[in-house]
Formats: structure tokens, sequence, C-alpha cells
């Protein structure tokens, strides 16, 4: 079946729509981040770059560290972004844009989130790491494909009844990482965490500047969920998204957290960048050694 332009909606160089690279410009090892200021950051430590291309909040840098080639990506923030990031990687890979028909043989590709989040429970601290095994989807993004074979419905519907889970927000989906990937960035100093990927900063996080929430005790109920000791750890925009999203096409994901506040001690850090500098440095070596 060939692909109409409106829907592979390639740019006139034949660049992917959104992220406006072509397919030899991403190594198979994508590392995203959510600020586009932080690809340089990353790409900083690389022996060479090949390529800096960008649109929008996706920026992308293509180099080689240690012989490796690694394309770092920025998907700004929100599952939203993640739709468009994860479709265009896999149509880069997976999808010939002369063509425009499906390649029968399939790649798959190594994705490493390198992101910021705050911790909801008290043991871990601000500047900690923490991989995310599990993440649970506050947003609907895996609602709307079909997904539900990529998802753990048992830890589902527990969530639904501990936290008595209201019917008009989207029913919260549990999906995890590629067990594989993640044992490359293990180590004692890394915390295993269940991820709750939220739709806002704010209210879905249960902050509450001026405007009131719909359950002001969620964050209590996120942090005294237990299913068989699997507890919730940490609360971001991503994970699930990208999870479930690197799933459904094949591909292999890791989602690695800088801990920038604890909630439940309401300590932010005072240099959130030399943290986050810190988790580049450690997820790269681990990538690389
Ligand atoms: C919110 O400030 C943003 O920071 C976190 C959240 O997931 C959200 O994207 O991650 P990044 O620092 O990777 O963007």
């Amino acid at each position: 079946m060939q692909l109409k332009p409106s829907e592979l909606v390639l740019n006139a160089d034949n660049s992917i729509y959104h992220l406006n690279i072509l397919p030899e410009d991403i190594a198979d090892t994508i590392i995203t981040v959510g600020d586009p200021d932080r690809v340089g950051e990353v790409s900083k430590y690389f022996d060479t770059v090949e390529v800096k291309k960008g649109k929008r909040e996706f920026h992308t840098h293509t180099g080689t560290l240690n012989g490796k080639r690694i394309s770092v990506i920025s998907t700004g923030i929100g599952t939203d972004n993640i739709d468009i990031v994860l479709n265009e990687l896999d149509a880069l890979v997976n999808i010939n844009f002369e063509t425009r028909k499906i390649n029968s043989e399939k790649k798959q590709l190594d994705i490493i989130r390198i992101g910021t989040t705050g911790a909801i429970q008290p043991h871990i601290n601000v500047g900690d790491f923490l991989l995310s095994e599990h993440a649970i989807g506050f947003d609907s993004l895996l609602r709307f494909y079909d997904a539900k074979h990529v998802l753990n419905e048992e830890v589902q519907n527990s969530f639904i009844k501990h936290t008595t889970w209201s019917k008009d927000k989207s029913t919260p989906y549990v999906v995890s990482c590629d067990q594989d990937l993640a044992a490359t960035f293990m180590s004692e100093t890394m915390h295993k965490g269940f991820t709750a990927t939220n739709v806002g900063f704010y209210g879905p996080q249960g902050r509450v500047l001026r405007l009131k929430t719909e359950d002001p005790s969620l964050n209590d109920k996120l942090a005294s969920f237990d299913y068989n000791g699997l507890k919730i750890t940490n609360l971001e925009m991503e994970t699930s998204g990208i999870y479930g999203l690197a799933k459904l096409l094949g591909h292999r994901a890791v989602s690695l957290n800088c801990i920038l506040a604890n909630r439940s001690t309401g300590e932010f850090l005072t240099n959130p960048t030399e943290a986050t500098e810190k988790l580049i440095e450690y997820a790269l070596k681990k990538l690389t050694e």
C-alpha cells in the first residue's frame, strides 16, 4: 500500500514533516531530551557531529562518540509531541520515502530518554537518578492506537480502584521499558522506578497556584498506591508515550530521569543544570563503554 501525501507528510527535500530530517540523518541509537537547549549539552561530548538540523521544538544532532553513531533529538514537552517524534523516527527507518511503502524488513531503534522529573517518595533525593522500569500514562495517547496487547490492565485496574479515578479523565494505562536496554544503564546509584506521566505540569501534577484541582489528594493517592510492592516513584510528562509507541512499533526504549524536585518534601534542586549534566555524562558513558 502506498501512503498518501496527506498521511506520510514530507517536505520538499523529502525530509519528514516535523523533524525536518532525512533517513540518513539519524543513527540507530537515539537520545531524546525535552529541552531543545539540552541537545547541544549532549552533542558537545561527541567526537564528531555530522548533522545539525531542526524545526519548531524538534532539534537533531547526529555524531559519533567512541566510534558509536548517536543522534540526540529534542521532543519538547508532552506525549502529544512524543506521538510526532516516535512516529516520524519510525517512518525514517521503516518506510521508503521514494515509493511511500513500508519496508518488508523492519529496523529496530534504541531510544533513550534523558529527562528531568519530580519524585513523590520521600526516600528519593533531589539530584538522584531514576530509571523508569514501568510508566503509567494519564495522557490518552495510547488509547488512540490498537494497543491493548502492550498494556498491563491488572495494574491499571488496581490503580483506578485505589485512586477512585474519575471517569471524566482518560483511563490510565501501564507500559514498561525494554529490560535489555535498561540493563545497560543500571548501577547501584540508579533508582528503579514506576513513573507517572502527566498531561500537564500544574493541576495534573497536583500543583496549586490559583486553581483548585479536581482531586486535592491525588499525589497522596499516587504515593500510597502499592501493587505487590510496585510503587509510583516520580512524575514527568513523556515516558508512557515513549514506552507505549516504542513497543507498538518494535523499538527498544528506556527513560532515565534526573530528580529535580521532591514533591513530598517540597525541595527543588538549586542547580538543576549541573545535575542534568551529570545524568548526560552517566548515560553517554554507559552507552559507549
Ligand atoms: C516539565 O518542566 C518538563 O520537564 C520534564 C517533564 O517531563 C517535562 O517535559 O522533562 P524534560 O526536562 O526532559 O523536558
